[in-house]
């Protein structure tokens, strides 16, 4: 087993992250520590892992890799203990699941376990799909494994969706978005995200996943677990509208970018906590 990356949060970070995420300042249990309902969005199950210290290196997995290629692809994260602490010291042990040849793209996808540091009991689990442009034909496999939940894609059933919610992002959101760990330059430095194919640098993935995230919560409470693939890029600034149907116990959602009507997350899921009430 590879060794784990501590990481250690508090309210601060609690806060900052909501705020990453578009909470109001009116969002009172969000946004401050003194009310008794002071809560971090389920989401931040993502950020624990971020700096986790990989016993690879992409270079040694795919061709021609280049970090200005690389793209979120998708994420599943499951919680696996309410309530999440605001404040823990808290460990993450990284491992290698599966590589793709997509021919034009190579496809690595990442699981990390993130355990309480003093109980060792686990908290969150998550898989992160990244999608390297360039980084394909290697001669290996272009289909993954069956992973249940964490590999779902979730079809829209064929009516009108039974809630949407929109949002608009700020022009400043992946500046504040990325002071929760994820200091890709891709999301702030235009001559970095030039080099990838974006004159403006893009919304952090992991930014509007936690956008629609927020969004599913709101309306139908707490998840155990939620999957999403990133279908297309979203820039600071752009209002984002989160389509949901109910389909039994899961919450099955997807993103679009109100101003092109493009999708950004498609084929998205979210299985309920206890039945579906909300909290
Ligand atoms: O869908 C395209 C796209 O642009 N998506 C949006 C990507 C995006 O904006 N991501 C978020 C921002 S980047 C980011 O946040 C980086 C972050 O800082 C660091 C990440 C760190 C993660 C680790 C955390 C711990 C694109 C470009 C992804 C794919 O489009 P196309 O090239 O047109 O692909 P297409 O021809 O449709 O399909 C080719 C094969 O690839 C599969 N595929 C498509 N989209 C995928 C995907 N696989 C995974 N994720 C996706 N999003 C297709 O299924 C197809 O394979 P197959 O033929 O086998 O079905």
């Amino acid at each position: 087993k590879a060794p784990g990356t501590e990481f250690q949060y508090d309210e601060k970070d609690v806060i900052l992250y909501n705020l990453g995420i578009g909470a109001k300042r009116t969002d009172l249990p969000f946004v401050f520590e003194n009310n008794e309902n002071f809560q971090v969005y389920p989401t931040f199950g993502v950020i624990p892992p971020f700096n986790v210290v990989l016993p690879y290196n992409l270079d040694d997995i795919v061709p021609n890799f280049s970090p200005m290629m690389l793209l979120h692809g998708e994420q599943f994260l499951e919680i696996r203990k309410y309530p999440i602490p605001t404040e823990a010291k808290l460990i993450t042990y990284p491992k290698l699941v599966e590589v793709m040849d997509k021919g034009a793209a190579g496809v690595v996808v990442q699981s990390t376990t993130t355990v309480d540091a003093n109980t060792g009991e686990e908290i969150f689990y998550n898989e992160s799909t990244i999608f390297i442009r360039g980084s394909g034909k290697f001669g290996g496999n272009p289909k993954g494994g069956n992973r249940g939940a964490a590999t779902a894609i979730h079809k829209p059933p064929q009516r009108a969706p039974d809630a949407v919610v929109e949002e608009a992002t700020t022009e400043e959101q992946a500046a504040i978005y990325r002071l929760s760990g994820d200091r890709n330059p891709l999301h702030i430095d235009p001559e970095f995200s030039k080099v990838g194919g974006f004159k403006v640098p893009i919304l952090h993935g992991l930014c509007f996943f936690g956008i629609s995230g927020k969004h599913v919560l709101q309306t139908y409470g707490q998840f155990k677990n939620i999957k999403v693939r990133f279908a297309g890029t979203v820039l600071p600034g752009q209002t984002l509208q989160t389509e949901m149907w109910k389909v039994g116990n899961t919450v099955v959602f997807q993103t679009k970018v109100k101003e092109t009507g493009k999708l950004c997350i498609s084929g998205a899921g979210a299985e309920l906590l206890g039945g579906g009430s909300k909290l």
